[in-house]
């Protein structure tokens, strides 16, 4: 038994995520814990919104509410999708919370103290109606470039060219309107990550195994045009955590925040001091702290590949800078995208499907195997209404849900509604274990490598093979001949079941539950060995035949969902 430590990367505060994000990071995430809990591991699993920066003042501003209330309700409607999804979180927090406040500022005042924190003071723009600071989003006038008259001051949304808001005419604030703007001169904070180049390299370097994605994205910011740059983790928002050094005041920062991305990884820990206060657990340093016990934790981190430098590069110099023995991430996965229908998910256009949305017309477990067994892991990948029919039509009607309904209804027939006891093994049956056996084995190592695609591929073929024994078996034709051997047959084939609940439960968490209620079982132990797990229901068990597992999708509904999910979401 191993401890590992799971985290997902965190979700933005604004809005509900779409099913290109859930593949990206929460969804693995969550697989791989079920998986290494479903092997008797120790896991801790942890996940939480993102809740500081523009998009989240902007956001609430634009809901009308004061951007606390308007995290809190984000956090509750977030939360439930979670949970629709089953997603199975420890602790699902906030980087809002006072336990990140604090180990924010603790993380900026021990980089501080080791030289890692330059101040510089630069020109910004500054509003005197609005009595602060802009910025750059908060900034709009007219693009210098094309005309076009809403150009943020960042970049112009019409002709794509990045802007310095002093390349802006008639610049004005969005927040007022107000266009009595000036320079003024105000200090930021800088995170001096060039100076940890080497250390980062060399951290990199002793990662083994890591996958491509990953080390080639670290390795290109490492290395590429000037190497790693020095970073602003500062901003001129109300919204964050307060610049301070640890519990003092640091001079000259006042009324300024840090930059979102600098406290957002730092929920990853924080959200474990949460998991404590909230009574789940009681012990948060033995995860976090090598001094305290995490040592012999692994870490592994879950991410689309637009996070991976932040993680594998800002993050890092944040915990070695601090010379504090934090725990590193020991193993990080990125995915690609998932695209919509020949085009991308669009959370700022509304295009695509969202959490919500999904869980409205299907159960999770449609989307989750759809997603898992597509997710975008060597290539980007894409979501068409054809293709997720034809799947879930095929590998969870037709063969998963088809193999229970048959077994079950069969024996009520012909046995009755407890497992038959005549009858012993012949070839079929050793070749069948034997079968079994070696694709266990084979989705173990792929769920253990993180393998999604290929571990779905691996319980797709497990659900299959027993699909073929039935056939080829054929209770339905042994039992007039031969009943004892058909009582066998049905004997395993009810087996396979609760073994099927069990292998399958990181991907249909709902399903493979209904099939252990329907075997009348709590014996959840993994199949180390198939000869023995397959003798778990004894002769004479009770068990009831299950409402359908997985309706199938008509082409009504198909033609349905594709038309009312063409458009944006408004
Ligand atoms: N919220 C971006 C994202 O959801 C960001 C991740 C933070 S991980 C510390 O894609
Ligand atoms: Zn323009």
């Amino acid at each position: 038994m191993a401890r590992h430590l799971i985290t997902s990367a965190i979700p933005y505060i604004n809005g509900i995520k779409h099913l290109g994000n859930l593949v990206g990071s929460q969804l693995p995430a969550d697989l791989y814990a079920r998986y290494l809990r479903g092997r008797g591991h120790e896991v801790l699993f942890l996940c939480a919104t993102d809740e500081h920066g523009t998009p989240a003042e902007l956001a609430a501003a634009k809901a009308g509410k004061p951007v606390a209330d308007y995290c809190a309700e984000m956090w509750e409607v977030q939360d439930k999708l979670s949970q629709g999804f089953r997603l199975s979180f420890d602790h699902f927090g906030r980087s809002s919370s006072e336990q990140n406040r604090k180990l924010t500022q603790h993380f900026a005042g021990k980089l501080f103290e080791a030289g890692l924190i330059e101040e510089v003071t630069e020109k910004q723009v500054y509003s005197n109606a609005d009595g602060r600071f802009l910025p750059d989003r908060y900034i709009e006038g007219t693009c210098p470039n094309c005309g076009f008259e809403s150009a943020r001051g960042d970049q112009c949304d019409n002709c794509t060219k990045q802007l310095d808001p002093v390349d802006l005419i008639n610049p004005h604030s969005t927040i007022s309107g107000s266009t009595d703007l000036e320079m003024r001169e105000t200090k930021h904070l800088y995170l001096r990550q060039s100076q940890m180049k080497d250390r980062l390299e060399e951290w990199i370097d002793t990662r083994q195994g890591w996958p491509v994605l990953t080390t080639s994205i670290a390795k290109k910011w490492l290395n590429d045009g000037d190497g790693l740059q020095d970073r602003g983790i500062t901003r001129d928002l109300d919204w964050g955590v307060p610049v301070q050094r640890g519990d003092a005041p640091w001079p000259g920062m006042e009324g300024k925040v840090f930059y979102v991305w600098f406290d957002a990884p730092i929920e990853y820990i924080a959200c474990g001091a949460e998991w404590v206060e909230a009574g789940k657990g009681d012990d948060w340093e033995r995860w976090w702290r090598t001094d305290k016990g995490a040592e012999d934790v692994r870490y592994t981190q879950f991410m689309g590949k637009d996070n991976v430098p932040f993680h594998t590069l800002s993050f890092p110099v944040t915990i070695l800078g601090s010379g504090e023995p934090w725990k590193l991430v020991d193993y990080i996965k990125s995915f690609n995208y998932l695209n919509y229908d020949g085009g991308q998910f669009s959370t700022s256009r509304g295009r695509g499907v969202f959490m919500d949305q999904a869980l409205d017309i299907l159960p999770a477990d449609y989307w989750r195997w759809w997603l898992l067994s597509h997710a975008p892991e060597s290539s980007d990948a894409e979501f068409t209404w054809e293709n997720f029919q034809a799947n879930v039509n095929k590998d969870l009607a037709d063969v998963l849900g088809n193999f229970v309904s048959r077994v079950t209804k069969f024996c009520r027939s012909k046995f009755g509604e407890e497992v038959p006891e005549a009858g012993s093994y012949g070839p079929d049956e050793t070749a069948l274990i034997d079968t079994l056996t070696t694709r266990i084995r084979a989705y173990e190592a792929h769920m253990e490598a993180i393998e999604v695609r290929k571990s779905a591929t691996e319980l797709r073929a497990i659900w299959v093979a027993g699909n073929e024994y039935l056939q080829t078996a054929a209770p339905w034709s042994t039992f007039k001949e031969d009943p004892d051997r058909a009582a066998m047959q049905i004997r395993l084939a009810l087996n396979l079941i609760r073994l099927y609940a069990v292998l399958s439960a990181p991907f249909i968490p709902d399903a493979s539950a209904a099939m252990l209620q329907a075997m009348q079982t709590e014996d959840c132990h993994w199949p180390d060995d198939v000869h023995t797990a397959l003798e778990s229901l004894e002769p004479g068990h009770a068990f009831t035949v299950p409402d359908v597992l997985f309706a199938k999708i008509t082409d009504n509904q198909r033609e349905e969902w594709a038309a009312r999910f063409a458009g944006t979401r408004t």
